[in-house]
């Protein structure tokens, strides 16, 4: 039988490597996009530009927060598989745009939900929920499905409603409905005002000369950081089950933002040297001397989520699913990725140009 997925958020990072991942075990695959006054499918225009006789990929104008639509998309595609992966998904947005975070990123949710219950109730459903769930106290850490919600942001409070409703339609109406509760996970296409991407970006853009240094807020958090193309899988794994229920998918590797910076720059040769403490700490490059990291309290949040580290255990034994890319091999990926886009070269080859 051919299944049929619909993706919500489908020109986000997770959204694109879904499609490809799901294109490639013959899905026919169906996207919400919405109307931009400029074209936001650079993720996915390398599908677009596949041969469309081949694979079975089809875009349609929509908006989570819109109900109308969700009813008449679900009664005509009638998915097998419905990824609820669009949100407001920036925490530090989330203080800006509070009551949009709890439309888009909460409430869109029971409206996707009762779409599929009034339709029949025959759709397997995956919510994007998310380890901004737990706040992140030092003392849960490694978290796992058990470990208390205290969401810190109007995007964590707007989640832990669409974790909850989530729960509630799988044991009211006997909706197949899982909670992927996925911490940080990373790429080359991660959304450039995430810091992971913003370290990359900003490193590649020194390199360049085109940016002079990199600001950012607190480096003491703590993240637990995988690869969006492994977690993306484990998402999919999660609805080929006998029952559906709520998973942790992570690394069980946890990392500052300080370490990930380090990390980065250490691709390219270069040994940060660091000196103050918080809004006066400064990065340098140890062999030259030229400043490369500061402090912007702009970037401070009003409420932090300070540690995370996920224990990913159920999903490794229930779903059989691991994490591939290793924190090293997650920063070198994203590295490379981008000096290459803005510089022209890889990071082994500006290391040895630093080198000569
Ligand atoms: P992302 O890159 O920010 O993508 C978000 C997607 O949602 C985009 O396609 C966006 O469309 C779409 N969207 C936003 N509001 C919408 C609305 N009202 N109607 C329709 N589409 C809308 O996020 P991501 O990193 O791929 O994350 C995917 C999901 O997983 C999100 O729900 C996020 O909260 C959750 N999550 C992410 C992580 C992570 O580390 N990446 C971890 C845990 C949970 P536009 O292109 O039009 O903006
Ligand atoms: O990269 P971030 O913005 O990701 P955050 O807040 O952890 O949220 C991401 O992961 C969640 C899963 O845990 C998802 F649910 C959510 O949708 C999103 O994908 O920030 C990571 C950490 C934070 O502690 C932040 O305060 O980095 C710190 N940080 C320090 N300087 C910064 C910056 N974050 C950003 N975005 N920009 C900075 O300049």
């Amino acid at each position: 039988m051919q299944k049929i997925a619909l993706i919500t958020g489908i020109t986000g990072q997770d959204g694109s490597y879904l499609a490809e991942f799901l294109l490639g075990r013959g899905y026919e695959v169906h996207g919400l996009i919405r109307r931009h006054s400029i074209s936001n499918t650079s993720r996915i225009d390398h599908i677009l530009r596949s041969n469309y006789n081949k694979i079975k990929f089809f875009l349609h104008f929509a908006d989570t927060t819109d109900s109308s639509n969700l009813m008449r998309l679900i009664a005509e595609i009638r998915p097998t598989e419905v990824y609820n992966l669009a949100a407001q998904s920036h925490v530090g947005v989330s203080f800006e745009v509070p009551e949009y975070t709890a439309e888009a990123t909460g409430v869109s949710t029971i409206k996707l939900l009762e779409a599929i219950r009034v339709n029949g109730g025959n759709s397997r459903y995956y919510q994007a929920s998310t380890s901004e769930l737990f706040g992140g106290l030092p003392e849960t850490a490694p978290q796992s499905e058990s470990t208390p919600f205290y969401p810190k942001s109007p995007y964590g409070a707007a989640k832990l409603y669409s974790y909850w409703i989530t729960v509630n339609y799988r044991e009211s109406y006997n909706i197949f409905a899982c909670n992927g509760i996925l911490f940080n996970h990373e790429s080359p296409r991660r959304g450039e005002n995430f810091v992971t991407r913003k370290i990359t970006l900003a490193i590649a853009n020194i390199i360049a000369g085109k940016q002079e240094k990199l600001s950012l807020g607190n480096m003491n958090a703590r993240r637990d950081w995988g690869f969006a193309g492994d977690y993306v899988e484990g998402m999919w794994r999660m609805l080929q089950q006998d029952k559906p229920d709520d998973y942790v998918l992570a690394t069980n590797e946890t990392h500052t933002v300080r370490e990930f910076v380090e990390a980065a720059f250490k691709e390219l040769g270069i040994t940060v040297r660091w000196e103050g403490i918080g809004i006066d700490e400064k990065g340098y490059d140890a062999q030259t001397g030229k400043l490369l990291v500061d402090v912007n309290p702009e970037y401070y949040r009003p409420a932090e989520v300070e540690f995370l580290w996920g224990n990913p255990a159920k999903a490794e034994k229930a779903l059989g699913w691991k994490r591939k890319v290793d924190f090293r091999g997650l920063v070198t990926m994203m590295m490379d990725a981008d000096l290459k886009e803005i510089a022209g070269m890889s990071c082994k080859e500006y290391a040895q140009s630093r080198e000569n």
